[in-house]
């Protein structure tokens, strides 16, 4: 078989959001090489291929399967030792990141939109890790880009298609490919982080109930290995397992309003004692119990305050991290306990000089997102899992921990506008016209409350030094509230504009209130300083979270 070098016209949108190259499938179907491109961009990032072992697997969305087999072939023809596939094109997120480690891979290409609509008509997308299994930073992010712009040839080879259906090995020319299980050895992770007896015995203990929502996403075989086959939990307990190109036509999207069926069902009577969902690539999760919601920023802390009753943390915890947006309740706990706490822009990836240093243990973000050590990506299933030790640990339920952390921490009262889909030019110009009157803002009148702080995040990575900037606008006051705004970088169509609101309360008599209500001055603030209904023409966000 023959390699070809076949000629290809670039693109100038290539570039990778916050989490990888995410577009309407009809992108990637419609315009010739797009895809093609963009691999062999990031293939030409890595110098020793033919020394590397590259893995491959994706989160089931519709165009999952033929785009594997396309980047098999790219990488036969760039001369790759070896090419590690999950069987049936299936890894989740943080399955990919844990097998990149294991198996001392160079990278991996993980196809994904997330939480982003599958089918044709919805998301795909191509998130490329390196060596330490965590999403590219943005320095190789910057050349991949640059790459592709300037492509005019993509290595090919003209081979079968490789039978993903069964494990085993293949070898074409000089490319070992190796179709594995996708859950296994994530699986046997698992089981050495937490304690699976324990687990095991709150299970099967007939006074507790939970429900896992697989949303028809890629946790759907992870669950069923992990909660039925390995703690015993009953086959009902996951519910939407099986994986669909299309998500059964749902938004895999773990949060109140996309798991609107699982929250239904916890704020029942009689719900279960224990809720979670994940979301498309299964790097994501929701907490909860009965009557009860965990917001991500809260897990994080609790998390934190707890990791030592976990085995994998029980020797204590380096430090902890969040991302800028994320509420600071994390911060007391670190503060309390005294660790560091690091404070990085939205993004993962920012997580894995931290990480690599042995800085942190553990760390989160606002968007349902948490993880450790244990692999370089957020990680669902491990988040359901630390909560599952936790209960049987502590024998309370969520509510009782939740109620005990605020009285011990206070409590971050903290909620989440998102604006969908709304003009990009009108977006843009919203966030540089409070760049450009960060002063103003910062002296304006808000009827008694004032100001500390007014910037742009800007953000020096500690490892490494490299500066990351216009990372949101932040607007701090003197109580400790907070007003964030930044742009999503996930989104395929329009922007999206993400209002963070955030206020800190440790008067126990207050820890119970309303969210929303709790927040409304502050989101009045946020409307007017930004002028959202002028500048967006919208009067009220679309999501609330
Ligand atoms: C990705 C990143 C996360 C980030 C999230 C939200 O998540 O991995 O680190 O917090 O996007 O980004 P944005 O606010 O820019 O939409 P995922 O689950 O989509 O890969």
């Amino acid at each position: 078989m023959q390699v070809e070098s076949l000629p290809t016209t670039a693109y100038a949108n290539q570039k990778p959001g916050t989490s990888g190259l995410r577009k309407k499938v009809s992108v990637f179907k419609e315009n010739k090489g797009y895809l093609e491109n963009f691999i062999q961009a990031i293939f030409d990032t890595i110098t020793d291929r033919n020394a590397s072992s590259l893995v491959v697997g994706g989160d089931g969305r519709f165009f999952n399967l033929q785009a594997i087999q396309i980047i098999i072939k790219i990488a036969i023809a760039n001369g790759f030792k070896k090419v590690i596939v999950g069987q049936n094109g299936i890894l989740s997120t943080p399955a990919a990141s844990a097998l990149i480690r294991k198996r001392k891979a160079v990278g991996g290409i993980i196809l994904s939109a997330s939480h982003n609509p599958g089918g044709p008509d919805g998301d795909f997308g191509i998130k490329f890790n390196t060596a330490n299994g965590g999403p590219a930073p943005e320095k190789v992010t910057d050349r991949i880009f640059t790459y592709s712009k300037n492509i005019f040839r993509y290595l090919y080879i003209d081979s079968d298609d490789i039978d993903l259906k069964k494990t085993g090995g293949h070898r074409i020319e000089k490319t070992q490919i190796e179709v594995i299980d996708s859950v296994h050895d994530y699986a046997d992770l698992m089981e050495e982080l937490f304690d699976f007896t324990k687990i095991k015995s709150l299970l099967s203990s007939g006074n507790f109930t939970m429900v896992f929502d697989a949303m028809h996403a890629v946790t759907g075989p992870y669950a069923m290995e992990i909660l039925v086959n390995r703690l015993g939990a009953p086959k009902e307990t996951v519910c939407n397992g099986k994986p669909l190109p299309d998500f059964g036509g749902g938004h895999p999207d773990p949060n109140l309003v996309h798991a609107k069926e699982l929250a239904e069902k916890m704020f029942s009577d009689n719900g279960p004692d224990f809720g979670a969902a994940s979301d498309g690539d299964g790097d994501r999760n929701m907490i909860m119990g009965h009557n009860c919601f965990v917001s991500p920023s809260d897990s994080l802390a609790i998390i934190t305050a707890n990791a030592t009753c976990i085995p994998g943390y029980s020797n204590g915890l380096q430090g902890v991290a969040r991302s800028m947006p994320t509420s600071q309740a994390v911060d007391k706990v670190a503060e309390k306990t005294g660790i560091p706490c690091f404070e990085t822009p939205t993004g993962w990836k920012f997580f894995g000089n931290l990480l690599d240093a042995g800085k942190i243990t553990i760390c989160g973000e606002e968007s349902f997102g948490t993880g450790s050590n244990h692999i370089r990506e957020k990680d669902g299933l491990w988040a359901v899992l630390f909560w599952l030790n936790l209960i049987a640990e502590k024998k309370q339920s969520v509510m009782e921990i939740v109620r005990e952390h605020w009285q011990e921490y206070g409590r971050n009262y903290y909620t989440r506008y998102d604006y969908e889909e709304v003009d990009a030019t009108r977006a843009e110009e919203l966030m540089q016209h409070m760049r450009s009157n960060l002063s103003e803002i910062k002296n304006g009148d808000y009827h008694g409350v004032t100001i500390s702080q007014c910037d742009d995040f800007e953000y020096t990575d500690p490892v490494d030094a490299s500066v990351s900037s216009k990372q949101g606008i932040r607007i701090l006051f003197e109580d400790g509230s907070r007003i964030i705004y930044r742009l999503s970088g996930t989104g395929t169509t329009g922007a999206t504009l993400r209002v963070y609101l955030e206020k800190y309360e440790s008067d126990p008599a207050r820890l119970n209130m309303h969210t929303q209500e709790t927040l409304s001055r502050l989101a009045r603030f946020a409307n007017e300083i930004a002028d959202i209904p002028g500048r967006l023409k919208r009067t009220k966000p679309d999501i609330i979270t």
